[in-house]
């Protein structure tokens, strides 16, 4: 063998440890989601079951404890897992071999957030912890379920720091050029993290755990559900902006089509760092104690972070109309039937994005802050949010998970898989149909949210919420089916599915679009711009907050 040819191959071997290494990764994080989901699934069916009446929580788990789990395994584990699995297999396939220090960086973050997710886990079975997924103040859990949550964000920080520096290193080595899109697009989603985050640490930090130890006796309730928002906003497009990334730089791929604009779609990431973060009083206009005017103005603001995804529906409809149109596609709408529905990789998403139009619809509702009155803590915002990270974001990351799986273990993605995944996706679009609008309307009939079966005395407002209650159970019933369909399918196309080169679908941009302005890629600007932002509306509020204070509360253990 000639020297160059040794070295070529010495190269090559290097290069897939390296490829297979990163696989192993991005399958950890995967398999804890996944794990996360039927969990979280099982918690789901047991209580849209309980809520009907139709049995009783077995073993002895309260109803709360249930919903709890719930939502902390799928709301906030099977999606973070899932999220830095994804992305850390994007970064390999768009910007090179992972470095060393990333993977190390990765793997110490894997460790970290799982750590806090089995000690979280075992506070809520036990019973210690049954203080929903928003762990509202005054109610109190053992100071161990804290931990575990600063541990599972800690965690995240050290996996979002890997993301920056394998971005950093690609930059170094392409000094001058524009970032893959995909990158790009993944530094926003953990800048955007990091900022957000420092809200929840803070609440954390320095009220629940010396709160919970009972180094202090009181609680500043309003200032720490404020800091909980200040988080919980951005947590919600936390979840979005990966779904994004699928809609933007993967679907045009699969549909043999282009990014329709390079720089649009970096444009909508911004304005979504932009504006994500200062909104976060949308989710408390009706609590005292801040007034009206910051209410108004994060509400002025959340409207303005609805238009990058007005940007993105443009730039989604675009990508198809033009895909269509190149494939011979003739009249207002022939495109339609140029998209590949039978692929079960285009099919989950674009299931999840025609969702999108009436969830994003109900999510305008909620901002309205007359109408947040009609909803606020009624069955209508679960509707709503079934609808966007329940339907949107999940059969996004479904979609994503039938080929990413394959490609990380080197199978093939079968034709009996692929008819698999369909019928999961009509299942779930259907028992989510069932399920959400029949939150949906119950909600404007007065239902409440996080609250047990319960009869009201027989009185007829509270019976009629009692057939919606039946419609949930049924759609509830069908997306746990789908789910077990979903969990299949993982487990043969990691282990049994014959071996072959799945694709990671990575789309090119449109040279008609023209070229990106180098500007969009100078963070310092977008940094201080969200600083400026988030002083403006959270800066005279949380000081009155905390000027104004009434007494703090103790902790309260109603279960
Ligand atoms: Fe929300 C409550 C407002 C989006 C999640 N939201 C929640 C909660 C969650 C959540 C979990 O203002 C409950 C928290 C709790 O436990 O208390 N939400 C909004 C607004 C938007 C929004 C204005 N939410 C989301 C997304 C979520 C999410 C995304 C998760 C991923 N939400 C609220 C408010 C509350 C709230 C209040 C508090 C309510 C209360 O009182 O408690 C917007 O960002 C939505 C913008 C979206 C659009 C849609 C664009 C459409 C696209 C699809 C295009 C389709 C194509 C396919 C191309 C404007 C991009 C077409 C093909 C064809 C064939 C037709
Ligand atoms: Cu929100």
């Amino acid at each position: 063998m000639s020297t160059e040819r040794q070295v070529k191959r010495s190269q090559f071997l290097l290069e897939s440890a390296v490829h297979q290494a990163s696989a192993k990764l991005s399958l950890a994080h995967l398999w804890v989601a996944f794990i996360a989901l039927l969990l979280g699934a099982i918690a789901g069916l047991l209580q849209t079951l309980v809520r009907n009446g139709v049995i009783e929580v077995p073993f002895g788990i309260g109803y709360y404890q249930l919903l709890t789990a719930h939502g902390v395994l799928l709301a906030l584990i099977f999606t973070t897992f899932f999220i830095f699995g994804f992305v850390i297999a994007g970064l390999g396939k768009t910007t090179g071999s992972l470095t060393l220090a990333v993977r190390r960086l990765g793997w110490s973050g894997f460790w970290t957030m799982t750590a806090g997710t089995a000690l979280g886990v075992v506070m809520i079975l036990q019973n210690e912890a049954t203080v929903l997924y928003t762990f509202y103040a005054p109610l109190q859990a053992s100071p161990w379920y804290y931990i575990a949550l600063t541990l599972i964000v800690v965690g995240s920080w050290f996996s979002g720091a890997a993301v920056c520096l394998q971005y950093a290193h690609w930059k170094k080595v392409h000094k001058g050029k524009l970032s893959p899109l995909f990158s790009f697009m993944a530094v926003v989603t953990m800048l955007m993290w990091f900022v957000a985050t420092l809200g929840v640490a803070a609440t954390v930090l320095f009220q629940f755990i010396p709160w919970s130890f009972g180094w202090v006796e009181s609680i500043n309730i309003l200032l720490s559900r404020t800091l909980f928002w200040y988080f919980g906003h951005p947590l919600v497009y936390f979840w979005l902006l990966p779904a994004y990334m699928c809609w933007y730089v993967i679907i045009p791929k699969i549909i043999g089509g282009k990014v329709f604009s390079d720089a649009l779609a970096r444009i909508a990431f911004i304005l979504l760092f932009l504006f994500a973060i200062p909104v976060g009083f949308h989710h408390q206009l009706l609590e005292s104690g801040i007034s009206p005017f910051w209410k108004y103005l994060q509400v002025v603001l959340t409207f303005m972070v609805v238009i990058p995804s007005l940007m993105t529906a443009f730039s989604m409809f675009a990508t198809f109309e033009l895909t269509g149109r190149e494939k011979g596609a003739k009249g207002m709408f022939g495109w339609l039937k140029k998209l590949p529905w039978g692929d079960a990789r285009f099919f989950a998403p674009m299931m999840g994005m025609i969702v999108f139009i009436p969830a994003g619809a109900g999510g305008l509702i909620n901002a309205s802050f007359q109408l947040n009155q009609v909803i606020h803590n009624t069955m209508w915002v679960v509707g709503h949010f079934h609808l966007t990270v329940g339907t949107s974001v999940a059969l996004t990351f479904f979609g994503a998970a039938y080929w990413l799986v394959p490609y990380l273990t080197g199978r093939k993605r079968t034709k009996i898989l692929n008819r698999l995944g369909i019928i999961q996706t009509i299942l779930w679009t259907i028992g989510m149909f069932f399920m959400s609008s029949a939150m949906h309307v119950s909600g404007l009939l007065g239902a409440p949210r996080r609250t047990d079966l319960t009869t009201y005395g027989d009185h007829p407002v509270a019976l009629s919420w009692i057939p919606y209650k039946t419609a949930m159970a049924i759609g509830g019933s069908l997306l746990f089916f789908a789910i077990l369909i979903f969990i299949f399918i993982m487990i043969r196309s990691a282990f049994f599915s014959p071996r072959g080169n799945e694709e990671f679908p990575i789309a090119e941009p449109n040279p008609a679009s023209g070229s990106t302005p180098k500007f969009l890629d100078n963070w310092n600007l977008w940094i201080a711009i969200s600083i400026i932002l988030i002083v403006l509306a959270y800066i005279v509020p949380v000081i009155e907050m905390i000027q104004y204070a009434p007494p703090g509360s103790p902790g309260f253990k109603l279960w």
